[in-house]
């Protein structure tokens, strides 16, 4: 086969390999619109000072959802999403816990940093290697995701002292996840031309950038992303 940098490589979106692979990650990202859009009604309640706001982002994320099975419906893939229930169930199971135990923290940490920085970092990796329809829908949504993860950072910063703890324990808890689910998606990622390195990289700088906003420092950071690897 001819040697091809990245930026010419071809991709065949019709492939009977890229609609399989396409139908488990199209899955998760629905799915994880469709949780996101619940987890912000959830956090309006526990906020009722954000309630308007968070009221807001949640209708985002479900015009993410739509979006996504557009794109779905686009490349005539059926989305797997009983893969994706159970892709999301670790951080579901979570966020859920946290909520009737009135964990606002925690919760946040897992909708807004974590989900959020990971959606990040995957819809920045997809737009250059995504079909057409699908790049224009992605290049909308990331610039939500990047207000979503602001919420949570402007809040998070605000209640500092008092959240640090809880935030080591919610990390502590959560990234390890995030690394399971890596793995278990790498290979379709890689199907639709997106690397796990890649997306292990693009993470990590959000992820640390907003842990830096809220008011961690640099040493503090490396502690918290060493602890998720080897939780
Ligand atoms: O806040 C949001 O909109 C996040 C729920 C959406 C999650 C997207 C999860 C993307 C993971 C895809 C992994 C592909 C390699
Ligand atoms: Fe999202
Ligand atoms: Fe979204
Ligand atoms: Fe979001």
């Amino acid at each position: 086969m001819q040697q091809l940098t990245d930026q010419f490589l071809e991709i065949d979106f019709k492939s009977e390999k890229y609609k399989d692979a396409y139908s488990r990650i199209n899955a998760i990202v629905i799915e994880g619109e469709q949780e996101a859009h619940e987890n912000y009604i959830q956090l309006a309640e526990l906020l009722p000072e954000s309630q308007t706001e968070l009221i807001r982002l949640s209708k985002m994320e479900s015009r993410h959802k739509k979006g996504f099975e557009a794109c779905g419906r686009n490349l005539q893939v059926t989305p797997d999403l009983q893969f994706a229930k159970e892709f999301f169930s670790g951080l579901h199971q979570n966020f859920q816990t946290a909520a009737a135990q009135g964990k606002v923290v925690t919760c946040l940490l897992i909708q807004s940093l974590i989900i959020e920085c990971f959606a990040i970092a995957a819809y920045n990796i997809y737009i250059p290697v995504a079909d057409d329809f699908a790049r224009k829908i992605t290049e909308g949504v990331v610039k939500d995701e990047y207000s979503h993860l602001n919420f949570g950072e402007v809040w998070l910063k605000e209640h500092f002292a008092e959240s640090k703890a809880e935030l080591e324990q919610a990390n502590r808890q959560n990234l390890p996840l995030v690394w399971k689910m890596l793995n278990e998606v790498a290979d379709d990622a890689k199907t639709l031309a997106m690397e796990k390195e890649a997306l292990i990289e693009d993470f990590m700088i959000q992820y640390g950038e907003a842990l830096s906003n809220i008011g961690f420092k640099t040493f503090e950071i490396m502690r918290l992303s060493a602890h998720g690897l080897t939780a």
